[in-house]
C-alpha cells in the first residue's frame, strides 16, 4: 500500500511511472533487472516494508545481510540505467541512517512520503543539492488531503487471492503512547482523518471495477477515541457496499452499540490490540486500558457473534512471575476468542521502551538494534517465561504459544483447505 499511495503521488505530479513489485515476482532478482532495463526509469523508489519477518524472541535473523545484499542488488539495477535510488517505507523510517548506509541508496525518505518524493525529485531536477534523508514529517499532510493509492489491476488481483483482502487506510498517526510502539514516530502521534467520501468511493471503485469484497483497514487503531470511525462505518451502510472488513480495534471504551454498528457495515472479525495480559503489565506499557476492560471487550465482541483475537506479549515492563501466572490464568478465562502469546518486546528507537531498557542496561546507546534485541523485564527469565507459558496453556486450543507453532498450524490448514484471510478464524 506505501508504494499505492506514493505512486499515485508521482502520477498526480505528471510523472511516468511503473510499479514493479518484487514479492509478486517472486523474490527474483533477474525479473527485476530485466524490469528494470525495459523501463529505463530516471528514479527508482524503492518501498522497503519490514526490518524483521517476526517479532517473537525465538526469531534470529540476519538483517544485515539482508539489506547488504539488497543494496547490492539496487547498484547493479542502478547502474544499468544510471539512475538515482531513492528509498522509503516503514522499515527504511525505523531506521533511516544504517539502512542508507548499508543499502548504499542515494536518498532516502523518512515517514510519509507523497509530498517529499514529489519535492525531491523536482529539486534533483533542477540540480539542487538536497540532504540525503529526506524527513516527510517537514511537511504533514492534512488528512482531508491523504489520497488513496493506484492500485494496479494485475497487483490487486494478486494480494486479494493470495491473502483473501485488499488494503484501505481511514486515517493516519495515532495519540496513544503505548511504551513499545513506533506508529506514532511513522505516522504522526495525533489522528489525522481521510475524508471519509474519499474512503468509501475508494472501497466502492475496487468492489465494482476489480470484484474486491474483504477489507483489512491498515490504521493503527480503528476505533479512535473521537469516534470518527464511526463516520466511515455509516458510510458504508448508507452507500450498501455490502463488503467484509476486518481492523486493529483498542479495548480502550469500546462500546456494545458500536461494535453492532460496525457488524452491520461488515465487520466480521476484531483484532484486539490488548498487548498484556494483567492490569500491572498492561500499565507497565502505559496501556489506557485495564483487563476488566479487556475482559469486557471480549465480551461485547463475542457476544455479537463477531471472530475475536487478542495478542498479548509476556516479559514485558513490570513483569514478575506473579504477574505472569496471572496473566495466564487471565488468558485461560477469556471465552470464544483466540489468545496469541509472544515473548519479548522488539526495541525500537524513539519509544519510552528503549529508554528503560537503557536504564535497566539491557541495551547501551552503542547497541545496533538492526538485528532485533528484546526487552525482557529484569524479574524474570525468558526461558522460564516460555515454560510456564508452555504448561499454563497446554490443552487450550484458543492458546496459541509458542507464535511459530500457531503459524505451522494455520500454515497447514490453509494448505489443505486453501484457506484466505486472517486464518486466526479458523482456529476452532
Ligand atoms: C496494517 C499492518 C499490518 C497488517 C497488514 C494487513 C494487510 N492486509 O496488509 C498485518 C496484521 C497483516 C501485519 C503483519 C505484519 N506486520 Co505489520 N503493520 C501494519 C501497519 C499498522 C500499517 C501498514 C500500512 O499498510 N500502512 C499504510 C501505508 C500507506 O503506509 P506505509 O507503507 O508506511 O507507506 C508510507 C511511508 O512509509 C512512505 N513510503 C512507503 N514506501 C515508500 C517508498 C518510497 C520510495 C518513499 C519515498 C516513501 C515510501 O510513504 C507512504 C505514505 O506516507 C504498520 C505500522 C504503521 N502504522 O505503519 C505495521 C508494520 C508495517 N508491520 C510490521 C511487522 C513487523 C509486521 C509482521 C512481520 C509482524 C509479524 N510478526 O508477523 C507481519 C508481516 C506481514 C507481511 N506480509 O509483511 C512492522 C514493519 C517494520 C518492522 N518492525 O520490521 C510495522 C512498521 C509495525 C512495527 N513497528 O513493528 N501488519
Amino acid at each position: 500500500m506505501g508504494l499505492a499511495v506514493v505512486a499515485a503521488a508521482l502520477k498526480r505530479a505528471g510523472h511516468d511511472i511503473r510499479i514493479y513489485d518484487y514479492l509478486v515476482a517472486d523474490r527474483n532478482d533477474n525479473d527485476l533487472i530485466a524490469a528494470v532495463e525495459k523501463y529505463q526509469p530516471e528514479f527508482l523508489c524503492v518501498s522497503i516494508r519490514n526490518l524483521d519477518d517476526d517479532l517473537d524472541s525465538s526469531f534470529q535473523t540476519d538483517n544485515r545481510g539482508k539489506f547488504t545484499r539488497l543494496g547490492y542488488l539496487l547498484q547493479k539495477a542502478k547502474n544499468l540505467v544510471s539512475a538515482t535510488v531513492i528509498i522509503g517505507g516503514a522499515a527504511f523510517s525505523l531506521m533511516p541512517e544504517v539502512l542508507l548506509d548499508l543499502t548504499n541508496a542515494d536518498y532516502g525518505v523518512v515517514g510519509e512520503g507523497e509530498n517529499a518524493i514529489c519535492r525531491l525529485i523536482v529539486e534533483l531536477q533542477n540540480n539542487k543539492k538536497p540532504n540525503r534523508i529526506i524527513y516527510g514529517f517537514e511537511s504533514v499532510i492534512p488528512g482531508p488531503e491523504i489520497k488513496g493509492g493506484f492500485y494496479e489491476d494485475s497487483l490487486v488481483r494478486y494480494y486479494y487471492e493470495h491473502s483473501g483482502f485488499i488494503n484501505i487506510q481511514t486515517k493516519r498517526g495515532c495519540s496513544f503512547k503505548c511504551a513499545y510502539c513506533t506508529y506514532p514516530s511513522l505516522e504522526g502521534c495525533s489522528f489525522r482523518y481521510r475524508d471519509t467520501k474519499e474512503v468509501i468511493d475508494e472501497i466502492s471503485r475496487l468492489k465494482k471495477d476489480l470484484g474486491c469484497d474483504r477489507f483489512f483497514f491498515t490504521d493503527s487503531i480503528f476505533n479512535d477515541p473521537a469516534g470518527h470511525y464511526r463516520e466511515v462505518v455509516e458510510g458504508i451502510i448508507a452507500e450498501k457496499l455490502d463488503i467484509q472488513w476486518t481492523a486493529y480495534f483498542t479495548p480502550y471504551r469500546l462500546e456494545k452499540a458500536d461494535i453492532l454498528l460496525c457488524k452491520r457495515a461488515g465487520l466480521y472479525a476484531v483484532e484486539l490490540g490488548t498487548d498484556a495480559a494483567c492490569s500491572t503489565t498492561l500499565a507497565g506499557l502505559n496501556k489506557m486500558f485495564n483487563w476488566e476492560d479487556v475482559v469486557e471487550a471480549n465480551d461485547i465482541v463475542t457476544h455479537a457473534g463477531l471472530a475475536c483475537a487478542h495478542f498479548v506479549v509476556f516479559g514485558g515492563p513490570d513483569e514478575t512471575y506473579q504477574t505472569l501466572e496471572e496473566g495466564i490464568q487471565n488468558c485461560r478465562q477469556l471465552q470464544n476468542c483466540v489468545v496469541i502469546g509472544y515473548t519479548g518486546i522488539r526495541i525500537y528507537y524513539g519509544t519510552s521502551i528503549y529508554e528503560r531498557a537503557q536504564f535497566e542496561g539491557i541495551v547501551d546507546k552503542n547497541t545496533s538494534l538492526l538485528e532485533p534485541a528484546y526487552y525482557f523485564s529484569p524479574e524474570v527469565q525468558k526461558d522460564r517465561v516460555d515454560e510456564m507459558i508452555t504448561r499454563g496453556w497446554q490443552k487450550q486450543r484458543h492458546l496459541v504459544f509458542p507464535p511459530q507453532k500457531g503459524k505451522r498450524i494455520i500454515q497447514a490448514v490453509k494448505k489443505m483447505y486453501n484457506l484466505k484471510g486472517l486464518l486466526w478464524d479458523q482456529i476452532p
